[in-house]
């Protein structure tokens, strides 16, 4: 399989100064109108709007249990719209369902995503296996507007539901031994046409992981949801990583285990070329790919003959909350 390949698609240059802009609304989601009436509100807030895919079967009992009381935090700025849900739902990469675009929406609704179970072991005082609702915070879950910028130059900006990775892995008492996280794709060979086929390069299970500041950074979120709804399964479900300040492959699907480590965990992307995928991965628009430049990016949707390309920068915009992780660290080399 050749992934990552593509590369990128930017041929003009269209800069739009940004500001990022942190905003923090306490919203009441009342009624069964849930994701419709998530919006109505949002609006209200002045939060960009989305349209969502309100079928009741995308707002499942353990969703519309916690719908009741979204904090949502806007992490883009202000000139910047959310990509439409079909893009994001369908232009995926989860390459254990196929290498292409749109394998991951043709095929990954086979997974069974219940009952879902997580196992947590390693430097924790309270290792175990916890079934996904175990998980959930008990009060609302948290909306984050965040851009996924792909290592390919491509981004979106997708509104995620969830929580802060931070929250968890405190429930689970990490020893001071603890200074890396590693997380686990689930395995289902016979559901996974990207796993069977002999072309495929990565060596299964799909493993991430991140340095435990990292971590426990208030960005860091496992994702539930997105656009008012449960995930679908080509984003992930029914849980996922999302860190907004790295390429989107660090951004690992379906999570099936997470251990706490004392030494930096070996990802999938650096096994297959460790000089072309850093542990970090780090958004960076002056540490090029070797094969390709990343100071800009596609914004999807984005159509053929007129690409909405922008500059890329540094943490994905995310630079005044994370650049502290990183002092004193040269970029280049941990890339
Ligand atoms: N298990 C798993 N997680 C994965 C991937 C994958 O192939 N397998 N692809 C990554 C890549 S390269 C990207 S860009 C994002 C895409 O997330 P999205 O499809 O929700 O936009 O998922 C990441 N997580
Ligand atoms: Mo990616």
């Amino acid at each position: 399989m050749l992934i990552h390949l593509g590369g990128p698609s930017c041929r003009e240059s269209e800069v739009t100064p940004e500001s990022i802009y942190f905003r923090r609304r306490d919203l009441l989601r009342a009624g069964a109108g849930l994701a419709l009436g998530a919006i109505a509100a949002r609006a209200h807030a002045g939060a960009p709007s989305y349209e969502a895919d309100g079928r009741a079967a995308a707002v499942p009992p353990w969703l519309q249990a916690r719908l009741g009381s979204v904090r949502w935090q806007a992490v883009v700025a202000e000139n910047e719209s959310i990509t439409p849900f079909g893009d994001a739902s369908g232009y995926n990469n989860f390459y254990e369902f196929g290498p292409d675009k749109d394998d991951p929406a043709r095929h990954a609704g086979k997974m069974k995503t219940e009952p879902w179970s997580v196992v947590v072991d390693g430097e924790v005082g309270r290792p175990g296996r916890f079934a996904f609702e175990d998980l959930l915070p008990r009060r609302g879950l948290e909306e984050r507007i965040y851009r996924l910028r792909c290592v390919e130059a491509w981004s979106m900006v997708i509104p995620w539901l969830g929580f802060p990775l931070a929250e968890l892995i405190k429930r689970f008492e990490p020893l001071s031994s603890a200074r890396y996280v590693r997380f686990e794709t689930l395995l289902a060979p016979q559901d996974m046409p990207g796993v069977r086929s002999s072309f495929s390069l990565i060596d299964w299970p799909y493993v991430e992981g991140l340095r435990i500041d990292e971590a426990m950074h208030p960005l860091t979120f496992l994702a539930v949801g997105m656009y008012g709804r449960e995930l679908p399964n080509q984003n992930g479900a029914p849980l996922r990583l999302v860190v907004p300040w790295k390429y989107g492959f660090k951004s690992i699907k379906s999570i099936v285990r997470i251990s706490l480590e004392r030494d930096q965990p070996r990802t999938s992307w650096q096994s297959i070329a460790p000089s072309e995928y850093g542990f970090y991965a780090n958004v960076n628009p002056e540490v090029s790919h070797p094969r390709w430049s990343q100071a800009k990016e596609r914004r999807l949707p984005s159509g053929l003959f007129s690409p909405d390309i922008r500059e890329t920068r540094l943490f994905n915009g995310y630079e005044s909350e994370v650049a502290d992780l990183y002092r004193g660290m040269d970029l280049r080399r941990d890339y």
